[in-house]
């Protein structure tokens, strides 16, 4: 079993600021406890970070015929991009849905989501726990 985690924009700012939305780990700590429950499941993963769409479609297009599995943050991305939501139709790898906050108690805007019309689980609001839910979904 082979996982992509695939998390968008500034997510890699994480832990630098808006802590208490988004938490005080960095994505370095979350990929930490994400490759450590990885392990202790005998899964194989890989971990990607891109600021930018088309890098995005790129890495969701390099898991074809590669990974079992993607869990996919896309961050501000979700709620506009077709083509993610397109790469992810192309590759037709089972995908989970990761978003830090709960974004159904935020604005408006932050409800639509362009990736769950495809994706097998949505896990929302349940902070750095959301990934390990994520890969969970795929060890069960
Ligand atoms: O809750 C999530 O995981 C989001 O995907 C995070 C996105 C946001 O646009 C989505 O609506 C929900 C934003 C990530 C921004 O990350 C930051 C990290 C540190 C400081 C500021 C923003």
């Amino acid at each position: 079993m082979k996982l992509f985690i695939i998390n968008g924009p500034n997510l890699n700012m994480l832990g630098i600021r808006e802590p208490d939305i988004y938490g005080k780990l960095t994505l370095k700590d979350i990929e930490s406890k994400i490759k450590l429950h990885c392990v202790e499941n005998h899964i194989d993963v890989e971990f990607y970070q891109s600021n930018h769409e088309g890098d995005i479609v790129d890495i969701i297009q390099s898991a074809y015929q590669k990974a079992d599995g993607i869990i996919i943050n896309p961050a501000a991305y979700t709620h506009t991009s077709v083509a993610i939501l397109d790469a992810l139709k192309a590759v037709n790898i089972d995908t989970v849905e990761v978003h830090l906050s709960d974004v159904n108690s935020r604005e408006d805007f932050r409800k639509i989501s362009y990736v769950s019309s495809f994706a097998k689980k949505v896990i929302s609001g349940k902070g750095a726990e959301g990934y390990i839910e994520a890969v969970d979904f795929f060890v069960k």
